[in-house]
This record gives structure tokens, sequence and C-alpha cells, in this order.
């Protein structure tokens, strides 16, 4: 082991957060895709009984899969990035150590919810993920994620005219509601879009690197979707639509 101070290895840490299926695991793949031969990367993901995400990734071949590590969280996946990070904090450091040095880790939440975020004291920054398939109103729903992570990314706009969503319309309304703040409209098709989520991960990792970067807490679960009807009703339409599917691939 080399002596390097935590400083010298410690990498920067990138949460990505969003609703089930909205494509956080693909959005990973494309980041090591794209950055894998610059920076030394690493990932962490989050599942609630599985490490699905993680076998999906190492079968994707974007990274050597012993850089690719799951953490099961048990039934709550929003608390093991938020309230308790206890697992998700060993899991980086452990892979912060093994292959020290790390330029970034790439922590994937579980998705079990539209307002989970991540807590600071894990991440240096958040990236969350919505889709186009969520559906056009989504964004107005609102949640810390939507409102305060570092990055809104509104994904798969190549399916935007199958389900009739307008995503130019989705990536406006992040945009407000985010005070201006960054929204990508991303599609793995859409070489542009590719192009911009690298540069926006590069900036944030130079600006983290030269102590511009301020950590932000987006704010914990909002009095949010279970207050809202509306939002209630939609959440559990995700997590139903994906349970009926039996498709377990995010
Ligand atoms: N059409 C389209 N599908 C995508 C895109 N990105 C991801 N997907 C698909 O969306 C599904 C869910 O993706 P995944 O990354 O597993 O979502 P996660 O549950 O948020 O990790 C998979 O079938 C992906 O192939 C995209 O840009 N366009
Ligand atoms: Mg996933």
């Amino acid at each position: 082991m080399p002596d390097t101070t935590p400083e010298a290895t410690r990498a920067f840490r990138l949460g990505v957060a969003g609703p089930v299926g909205t494509g956080k695991s693909s959005l990973i793949a494309m980041v090591c895709r794209e950055l894998g031969d610059e920076l030394r990367l690493g990932v962490v993901t989050n599942d609630i009984y599985t490490d699905e995400d993680a076998r999906m990734l190492r079968a994707a071949g974007v990274l050597d899969p012993e850089r690719i590590r799951a953490v099961e969280t048990g039934a709550c996946p929003h608390t093991a990035i938020r309230d308790d990070v206890t697992a998700n904090l060993l899991a980086v450091e452990d892979l912060e150590a093994d292959f020290a040095p790390l330029d970034l880790v790439l922590v994937e939440s579980g998705g079990d919810n539209l307002t989970a975020t991540f807590s600071p004291a894990l991440v240096d920054a958040q990236v969350f993920v919505l889709d186009v398939a969520g559906g056009g109103d989504v964004v107005r729903k609102g949640g810390p994620g939507i409102s305060r992570a570092d990055l809104l990314v509104v994904n798969k706009t190549d399916l935007a005219p199958h389900v009739g969503v307008d995503a130019d319309l989705m990536q406006v309304e992040g945009r407000e509601a985010r005070d201006g703040g960054p929204v990508i409209g991303l599609s793995r098709t859409d070489p542009d879009s590719v192009a911009q989520l690298r540069a926006w991960v590069l900036a944030v990792l130079g600006d983290h690197r030269s102590g511009q970067h301020v950590p932000v807490d987006p704010g914990p679960m909002a009095p949010h979707s279970h207050a809202d009807g509306g939002t209630h009703a939609h959440a559990h339409a995700h997590a139903h639509a994906h349970g009926a599917s039996g498709d377990h691939s995010h």
C-alpha cells in the first residue's frame, strides 16, 4: 500500500437516483463507456435483495467486474442512501482502498421512490434520472431530487414520440422547477446528448478537484407524495407496472 493520505485517494463520488426503470444503470454504463479510458472508475449499486444491477453492469463489460460492488439494502433502499449510509460508505471506501487512486465512484440508488435523494455524507454530487415514459407531468410533480439534484436527466428522449410525451417541454419544465439548474435530455441513440452528459461529468469533477464544487443536500424525501394523492398514485403505478411485468432488469 503506498503511503497516501485519505485526501489523495478520495475519489469524486457521484450518486445516480430516480425511479425504477428510468435508466440509471444504463446511464452509469454509458459514463463508464465514455470515460473509462481517461478516468479510474468504480461503481456501487443498491438493490433490495439482489445484486441484479451490479450483475447487469458487469455483463455490460464496460468496467473490470471487480470495480463494481453491490450493496443489498433490505426493504428500504432510500434509507441506505440517506439515513444510514454506513453500508454504502463502506462499499465506496473499500473500492477506493482496493483500487487507489480512483477518480470517480458512481453510486446507483435502489430507485424505489420518486423522491429519494442521497445524503451529502455519501456523495459529493447527484444526478436525478427521469424518463419520458414515466409521463410528461412527472417533472411538475416535483420532489427534492427533481428540483435540487446537481443535474436532472430526462432520459430516453428517443421514446417520446411513441409515448406521446413532449421531451422538450419536460426539459423546459425541469429548468423552471430547478431555477435554471442543469437539465439534459438524454438518449443512448443521440450522440450529442451523450456528449453533453460526458461534458457535465468532467466539469463537475473538475470543480471538485479545484475545490469549487460545493456539495448540496437536495433535502429529505419531501412531504410530497404521500400527502398528495396525485403523486402518491403515480409512484405506486410505477412500482406496480414494474412488478407486474416481471422484469427485474433494473
Ligand atoms: N429507448 C431507450 N431505452 C433505454 C435508454 N436507456 C435505458 N433504456 C432502457 O430502459 C430500461 C431500464 O434501464 P435501467 O438502466 O435498467 O434502469 P434503472 O432501473 O433506472 O437502472 C432498460 O430496458 C434499458 O435498456 C434510452 O436511452 N432509450
Ligand atoms: Mg438499475
